[in-house]
C-alpha cells in the first residue's frame, strides 16, 4: 500500500465508494471495482476507495465524514442495481428512504427523509453526457438514469451532495452497476456484465471527471 499512499499524496483525491454485499449476495461488484482502482491515479485524481455499509443512516454518515476528513477533489459512489441491463449514470438523488426490503442491519424504511429538513433532491454534479459518450466510444453499454432509487445508494448519493452543497466546484455523483457475471448463476434470467468491463467503465468515468476539472 506504500505506492498507493505516495500516489495519493502526489495528486488530488477522488473518493470512490463501493458497497458491501447485500440481500444474500456473496459479492458486490461496486466494492470489487472500488478496490481494483484503489491507489491508481486517473486523470490527475488519486483514487481512495471507501467501503460502505448497506445500512440506512450509517452509510450516509460514513461518506459525509470521509468527505470532511479527506477534502476530496471529487466524489463518486458506486452501487449495484441487479437487473438493470447496463451501467447507469444517476442524474438525481432524492430525500427519501423507502424500500420494500431490509438493509443489512434488518431495518426497513418507509416515507422517511434521508436528511430531515434537506431539499427534496440534488442533481448529480458530474459531466454525465461526456461520460456516456466516452463509454459508448469504448463500446461499454451505459445509459443515464433518472433515479438512484430510494434504498441505500440513493441515500449515499444524497448525503454526499448535501455534504458538498457549499462546495459546488467539487464533482459528485453516482454510478449503478449491473450484476457481475460471477453472480449470474444465481440470477439466470437477469443481465450481467464482466467485472473487467465495469472496472474499465469506472476508470473511464474518472478520466472524464479529471479532464473536465482541469478545463
Ligand atoms: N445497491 C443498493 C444498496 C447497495 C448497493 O450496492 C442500492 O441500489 O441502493
Amino acid at each position: 500500500m506504500n505506492a498507493a499512499r505516495t500516489a495519493r499524496s502526489a495528486a488530488r483525491v477522488i473518493l470512490l465508494g463501493g458497497f458491501e454485499p447485500f440481500h444474500g449476495e456473496r459479492r458486490n461488484p461496486s466494492l470489487d471495482v472500488a478496490r481494483a482502482l484503489d491507489g491508481e491515479v486517473i486523470g490527475g485524481l488519486a483514487v481512495h476507495a471507501l467501503q460502505l455499509p448497506v445500512v440506512y443512516g450509517r452509510a450516509g454518515r460514513r461518506v459525509a465524514s470521509a468527505i470532511a476528513r479527506f477534502q476530496p477533489a471529487a466524489v463518486l459512489g458506486l452501487g449495484q442495481a441487479g437487473g438493470r441491463p447496463v451501467i447507469t449514470l444517476e442524474r438525481i438523488a432524492i430525500n427519501l428512504a423507502d424500500a420494500p426490503r431490509r438493509d443489512n442491519s434488518g431495518a426497513l424504511a418507509a416515507d422517511k427523509p434521508v436528511i430531515r429538513g434537506g431539499p427534496d433532491a440534488y442533481f448529480a454534479r458530474l459531466p454525465l453526457r461526456a461520460i456516456e459518450r466516452a463509454l459508448a466510444h469504448r463500446r461499454i453499454p451505459a445509459a443515464l438514469s433518472l433515479s438512484a432509487g430510494s434504498f441505500i445508494c440513493n441515500s449515499v448519493m444524497y448525503a454526499a451532495l448535501h455534504q458538498l452543497r457549499r462546495r459546488p466546484a467539487v464533482p459528485c455523483g453516482f454510478i449503478h452497476l449491473p450484476y457481475d457475471t460471477r453472480q449470474a448463476l444465481r440470477h439466470l434470467r437477469e443481465p450481467s456484465m464482466p467485472l473487467e468491463m465495469m472496472i474499465e467503465a469506472v476508470r473511464t468515468a474518472i478520466e472524464i471527471i479529471g479532464a473536465h476539472q482541469k478545463g
